[in-house]
């Protein structure tokens, strides 16, 4: 059993049901959620949009290995209706996005085999105050595998929005 954090964001559409239908497919998909922070309305970070976000976190108990996980977190952002993808740091308006965070203290990089690149921990999360304010809700003392520092420590030095 491994313990995965992921981060989820929305922008598009209802979006308090967005969350709530993504974190009920993870449940049914990846595994038990043993933790979910509240909801936070955040800035676009990265490009410019009308459309605030809404972002959280959560913790997940899986069987999965890392690539099932990413697979399953693809296929429920394509089944809350998710049609682009972002490409090479260009992002887009989304219903729904699921991103990889901290698979227990995995440091890893790996292409799936659907060509989607894996990198764990996610490489930009400690500079996402939208990714770090929610996860330091449900995971202050986690330990980043990489910074050998807690989610708690992070956020209150180097963190950006
Ligand atoms: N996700 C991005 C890019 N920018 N900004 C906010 N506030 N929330 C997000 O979830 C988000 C973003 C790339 O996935
Ligand atoms: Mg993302
Ligand atoms: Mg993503």
């Amino acid at each position: 059993m491994a313990e995965v954090y992921v981060g989820l964001g929305t922008n598009l559409g209802d979006k308090e049901q967005n969350l709530r239908d993504a974190v009920q497919k993870i449940e049914e998909q990846i595994g038990k959620v043993v933790s979910l922070s509240a909801f936070y309305v955040t800035a676009p970070w990265g490009f410019a949009s009308e459309n605030s976000f809404l972002n959280a976190a959560a913790c997940v108990d899986t069987d999965l290995s890392p690539l099932e996980v990413l697979r399953e977190t693809q296929l429920i952002e394509r089944e809350l209706g998710r049609t682009k993808k972002s490409v090479d740091g260009v992002y887009s308006d989304r219903l729904i996005d699921i991103d990889l965070l901290l698979y227990d203290d995995l440091v890893l990089s790996v292409t799936s085999p659907s060509g989607a690149a894996l990198n764990l921990p996610h490489p930009l999360m400690t500079e996402r105050d939208f990714v770090m304010r929610p996860l330091a809700e449900i995971a202050p003392d986690v330990v980043h595998p990489v910074l050998g520092r807690t989610i708690k420590e992070l956020i209150s030095s180097s963190c950006r929005q």
